[in-house]
């Protein structure tokens, strides 16, 4: 079935709802997309703070290659950085030419990747976000990607969140396997929420440092480098960069689809609030307690 009522319809592909226009390309990433073991792989449920991550990671990952004055960060936005799967600058094709260790991203859910990227021991970070200020950060989103043309309406955009409805959801079903997997794979599978990040970002880090493979070192730490990477990355530094300001991320058939400006709005946890109605906050709480019960996952 396909529903409207986001900025772009969706369609329900094996109990995952996907954006109509990207549905052929994420129908073949399952089939087609070669896991490689040492492949580092950014799991986000959308508006969990996918920009932050990538920005942080790529830094991580590469900090002996690049100046903090003279950061690709400076020039790029960080999504550009990291491709996503099968997405628009991240086709089948180019990812496979791309050499290892890879740092690759995606929204899909496990059950639309690839089997292998479990036994082959793929690594993975997953972010999640409190889901009230996931909604809300998403149909702020949706409503800037739709310029005015296709206005959302909240207690609309609301009830199809809590149905499941929305891009890559039900977000219940997208933290639960990712959840599952990180208890299979504790040594391989990181699982993050945005309020870590936000609360003690050093904290976080260093986790993603050691899952990435490249801990800092005792150096590095007392000269201030763990500080350095969580500043350039912040919401102030990254937001303020002129590529964010003015360019796009994703075109499609000549139209800008994504503009960069909109991926940064106020980056706070609780923001909910000066969206939501406190009955709204209160019906979203019971459904996560229902859906995430006995799972151990709390938010
Ligand atoms: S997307 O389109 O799914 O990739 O969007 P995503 O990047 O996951 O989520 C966007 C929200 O993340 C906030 N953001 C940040 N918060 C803190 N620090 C940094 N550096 C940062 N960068 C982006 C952004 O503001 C969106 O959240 P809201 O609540 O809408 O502000």
């Amino acid at each position: 079935p396909t529903r409207e009522g986001w900025s772009t319809p969706l369609t329900l592909y094996k109990n995952c709802w996907l954006r109509t226009h990207t549905l052929n390309r994420f129908m073949l990433v399952q089939d087609n997309f070669k896991p490689r073991s040492d492949d580092i792989i950014l799991a986000t449920h959308p508006k969990s703070g996918t920009t932050w991550l990538k920005a942080l990671a790529f830094t991580i990952a590469n900090r002996s290659s690049y100046d903090f004055a003279d950061h690709p960060l400076h020039a790029v936005n960080p999504q550009h950085l990291v491709p996503f799967i099968g997405a628009v600058g991240g086709d089948l094709d180019y990812i496979e030419t791309i050499p290892s260790p890879r740092l690759l991203s995606t929204h899909l859910p496990l059950s639309l990747l690839p089997p292998s990227l479990s036994t082959v021991g793929c690594r993975i970070i997953y972010l999640c976000r409190e889901p009230k200020d996931s909604f809300v950060s998403r149909w702020h989103f949706d409503n800037k990607m739709s310029k005015g043309n296709y206005p959302i309406n909240l207690d609309e955009a609301f009830a199809m969140f809590c149905e499941g409805c929305s891009p890559f959801g039900p977000f219940w079903d997208h933290y639960l396997q990712y959840w599952k997997e990180s208890l299979a794979r504790p040594q391989e599978v990181l699982f993050l929420k945005y309020e870590e990040l936000v609360f003690d970002p050093v904290k976080v880090v260093l986790k993603l440092a050691d899952l990435i493979g490249v801990p800092f070192t005792q150096e590095e730490e007392s000269s201030g480098v763990v500080e350095k990477v969580v500043k350039l990355c912040s919401f102030n530094e990254l937001s303020s960069q002129g590529v964010n300001q003015t360019g796009s991320v994703e075109r499609v058939g000549g139209k800008i689809l994504i503009q960069f400006s909109s991926l940064f709005r106020k980056g706070k946890v609780g923001e909910w609030v000066n969206t939501m109605s406190k009955e709204m906050g209160e019906k979203l709480d019971i459904l996560v307690e229902e859906k995430f019960k006995g799972s151990g996952l709390m938010f």
